[in-house]
C-alpha cells in the first residue's frame, strides 16, 4: 500500500507563525491586529491564525494599489513584453511549487491532493496563457466619412485601474489566480480577497508574486470576511469589482458598486441540468453524470446536480450513477486512495445535510449516500443519489454545493428543455445523445453560459466561461475574459 505523503517542510514553515496581510509588497497585522482561525475540515482543528483585514486595511489596500497604478510607478513603467515575461516567470514558479500549493490547499480546502494539484496546474497554465496575451491587447483603426475633412480615429484598450477580487473557497487559489492574473496583463492593479474558510494559498501566491519581481502594491492580498469585501466594493479607490460566490452577496455586490457606478463582474451560483436520452452511449453518459455531480466534493458552481433521465434507460443509469457514487473513496485528503474529501467548512456540512434531510421529510427516496455525517470527525459526506423528486423541492430548485444529484425521468425534448431552464441559474448545462442533430438543438435551446455535449467539466484557459441569468454578469478567461479587465478609448485625430 502506498504511503500518505509527508507534510513539506516549506508547509509546516509556512503554517508554523501567524500569517499576515500583504499590503504594498509587506506583510503586516490588521490594524486593530484581529485574526481568525483558518480549520482543516478533516480534522475540525485549526490549522494557523490569520490576521483579520477591516475597513481600514481595505483603505490602506486600495491607496497602495493606487499609488502602484499611478502613471510614472514602477509598475506603469512596465512594457508589455515585460509583463508577459513577468507572467511566464510567476507561472513557473507556481508550477515549481506544485507540490507545496497542493498540500496547503488540502489542509485549508479538503480537496484531495490529486485534485489540488490539478487546481495548481490550471492556475500555472493560466499565467502562461495570459502572458501571451500581454503584448496583444490591440486597438483598432475607424474609417471616419466626414465630407472635405480628413481624420484619423483608432482605439485602445487601456487598464481600468484598481480591481477588487473578491473570491470563494472552493477553488482558493485557482478563484485568486482568475481575479489577479487578468487584472494584471491588462496593467491593472488588485487587491484581493480570499475567501475566510480558505485564505493560505493566495498568500503563499502574494509571496511568489513578489519573488518573482512584481512591484510592491500591484497586487494586495486582505484575508477576511464579508465585511472587508463590503469595504472594498464601497471604496471610492476602487474601478472595478470582480466577484465569484453566492448569488446573493452577487446582488449585493452589484447594488453597493451601482454607487459609484463601478464596473463589476459576477460569477455567481449554478443548479446546472444534465440531461441523458435513450440514446446516449450510457457507459460515458452514467460515468459522467457522476463526475458532473461529484466533481470537488459537489461544490463547483457548474456541477451538474440535476439529472434528467429519458425514460427508457432511467433505471439502468441509476443503477449506474449509484455504483458509481458507492465507488467514490471518502477520506482524507492526503490519503492516494482518497476520491473525496471533507466540504470546506462545518456551515456547509450543516446546509448539505440539511437539504438532504429536507428532500427525505418532502418524500423523495434516497437511492444512495446518506443524510448524516460521514465520519465522526471532519466535515466528511457521502456523495447521494436522490429520486422520487419533484421540481418544487427546495433540493431541485436550490444550489446545494454539495455531493448530491436529484435525478427526474422524462419523456419527452420539449419536456425535458422546459424542466431544464426551469431555474433562476444559467451556469452550465450538459446533454448525452449519439444524435448530433439531437446534442446540438437542445443545446441551442439550453438557457446556460456553457453547454457540455457527452462530457463534462471539459474545459481550458482559452474558452470563456460565466453565466446567463442569475448565474452573473460577464465572461471570464479566453480573450471575452481580458475585455472585462479593460476600458475601451476611441481617439479621433483631425489631420490639418
Ligand atoms: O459564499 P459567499 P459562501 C454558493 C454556494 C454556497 C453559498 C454560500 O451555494 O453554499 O454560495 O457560500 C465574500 N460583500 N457559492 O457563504 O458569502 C466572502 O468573504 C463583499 C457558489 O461562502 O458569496 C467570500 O470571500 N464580499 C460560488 C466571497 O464573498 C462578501 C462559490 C464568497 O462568499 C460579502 C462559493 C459582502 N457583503 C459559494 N459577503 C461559485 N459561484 O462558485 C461575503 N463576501
Amino acid at each position: 500500500m502506498s504511503q500518505n505523503p509527508q507534510i513539506l517542510p516549506a508547509v509546516s514553515e509556512f503554517l508554523s507563525s501567524p500569517r499576515q496581510l500583504l499590503i504594498d509588497g509587506e506583510f503586516v497585522d490588521a490594524a486593530d491586529g484581529q485574526t481568525f482561525d483558518t480549520i482543516n475540515p478533516a480534522t475540525e482543528r485549526v490549522l494557523v491564525s490569520v490576521a483579520r483585514a477591516s475597513v481600514v486595511d481595505a483603505d490602506r489596500a486600495v491607496s497602495a494599489a493606487r499609488k502602484a497604478f499611478e502613471a510614472g510607478s514602477p509598475w506603469s513603467m512596465m512594457t508589455p513584453r515585460e509583463r508577459s515575461h513577468l507572467l511566464w516567470r510567476i507561472g513557473d514558479l507556481v508550477e515549481e511549487h506544485t507540490e507545496e500549493f497542493a498540500q496547503l490547499e488540502s489542509l485549508d480546502n479538503g480537496k484531495s491532493l490529486a485534485s489540488a494539484r490539478g487546481d495548481v496546474g490550471v492556475a500555472a497554465e493560466l499565467f502562461r496563457y495570459f502572458a501571451g496575451w500581454a503584448t496583444k491587447i490591440e486597438g483598432t483603426t475607424i474609417p471616419m466619412s466626414v465630407p472635405g475633412r480628413d481624420f484619423h480615429a483608432y482605439t485602445r484598450r487601456e487598464a481600468i485601474g484598481v480591481v477588487a477580487g473578491i473570491v470563494p473557497w472552493n477553488f482558493p487559489l485557482t478563484m485568486a489566480a482568475f481575479k489577479v492574473i487578468p487584472s494584471i496583463t491588462a496593467g491593472n492593479t488588485v487587491v484581493l480577497k480570499p475567501a475566510e474558510q480558505t485564505p493560505l494559498t493566495a498568500l503563499r501566491l502574494g509571496q511568489l508574486l513578489l519573488e518573482a519581481g512584481l512591484p510592491a502594491g500591484v497586487v494586495n492580498v486582505l484575508p477576511g470576511f464579508g465585511d472587508a469585501g463590503a469595504a472594498l466594493v464601497d471604496h471610492a479607490g476602487v474601478d472595478k469589482v470582480a466577484f465569484t460566490g453566492s448569488t446573493e452577496v452577487g446582488k449585493l455586490i452589484a447594488a453597493g458598486a451601482s454607487k459609484n457606478l463601478k464596473k463589476v463582474s459576477l460569477e455567481l451560483g449554478g443548479k446546472a441540468p444534465n440531461i441523458i436520452f435513450n440514446d446516449a452511449d450510457l457507459e460515458a453518459a452514467v460515468a459522467g453524470a457522476a463526475l458532473a455531480g461529484y466533481f470537488n466534493e459537489g461544490q463547483c458552481c457548474v456541477n451538474g446536480s440535476r439529472l434528467y433521465v429519458q425514460r427508457g434507460v432511467f433505471d439502468e443509469v441509476i443503477a449506474g450513477v449509484a455504483e458509481a457514487a458507492k465507488a467514490i473513496r471518502v477520506g482524507d485528503a492526503f490519503d492516494p486512495a482518497t476520491t473525496m474529501g471533507p466540504l470546506v467548512s462545518q456551515e456547509q456540512h450543516e446546509k448539505v445535510m440539511g437539504y438532504v434531510r429536507g428532500a427525505v421529510a418532502d418524500g423523495a427516496t434516497l437511492t444512495t449516500g446518506s443524510a448524516d455525517r460521514a465520519a465522526e470527525q471532519g466535515y466528511f459526506f457521502s456523495p447521494t443519489l436522490i429520486t422520487d423528486v419533484t421540481e418544487d423541492m427546495a433540493v431541485q430548485t436550490d444550489e446545494i454545493f454539495g455531493p448530491v444529484i436529484t435525478a427526474i425521468p422524462f419523456d419527452t425534448e420539449d419536456e425535458v428543455v422546459a424542466a431544464a431552464n426551469n431555474t433562476v441559474y444559467g451556469l452550465a448545462a450538459g446533454i448525452w445523445s449519439k444524435d448530433i442533430g439531437t446534442a446540438h438543438r437542445v443545446g441551442s435551446k439550453l438557457r446556460a453560459g456553457t453547454v457540455w455535449l457527452n462530457t463534462w467539466h471539459a474545459d481550458d484557459v482559452t474558452l470563456p466561461r460565466g453565466g446567463f441569468k442569475q448565474s452573473g454578469w460577464g465572461r471570464e478567461l479566453g480573450a471575452f475574459g481580458l475585455d472585462d479587465y479593460t476600458e475601451l478609448k476611441t481617439v479621433i485625430a483631425e489631420l490639418r
